[in-house]
Parts: C-alpha cells; structure tokens; sequence
C-alpha cells in the first residue's frame, strides 16, 4: 500500500513538473529550427514556408498555448527534415 501510494505521488510531481518543462520546450525546438535553417541550403518558397510555421509556433507559445505551439513547430521540424532529406 505504501508503495502503491509513493508511486502515485511520484506521477503526480512528474506531471506537475512536466508543465513548465513543456512551455520550455519550445523556444528550444525554434532554436533548434533556427539552426539547422541556417546550415541546410532551402529554396525561398521552403524557407519561408518553414519560417512561417516556426514563428506561428512561437506566437502560440508566447499566448500560452504550448501544445499548439510544439505541434506547429513539429511541422516546421518535419518539414525542415524532407527538405533536407532530398539533397
Ligand atoms: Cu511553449
């Protein structure tokens, strides 16, 4: 019983935790864009394509939507990945 209850607390930290842990996620993730934007070659059209999905992601985390913002900027990643993948 006692372990039973310790394990349900240590969920419950972790997913009090996990809130402010995600929110930080995504200026990482826009980092992360940013640099691999500026080493791979893109056309104009991918790279304002990208942008525009990165920034979207950001407005959404600066209002607080977090969940939003990551899925925009997984976009924004994946698509970063094709572009690159087809060089
Ligand atoms: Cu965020």
């Amino acid at each position: 019983m006692f372990t039973l209850k310790r394990t349900l607390l240590a969920v419950g930290c972790a997913l009090a935790f996990s809130a402010p842990a995600f929110a930080s996620h995504c200026p990482a993730d826009a980092k992360a864009i940013d640099g691999a934007m500026s080493k791979v070659q893109l056309s104009d059209e991918q790279r304002s394509a990208i942008q525009a999905l990165r920034d979207e992601g950001m407005k959404l985390h600066a209002a607080g939507d977090h969940r939003g913002a990551e899925s925009m900027l997984a976009k924004a990643m994946r698509m970063l990945l094709d572009d690159m993948a087809m060089q």
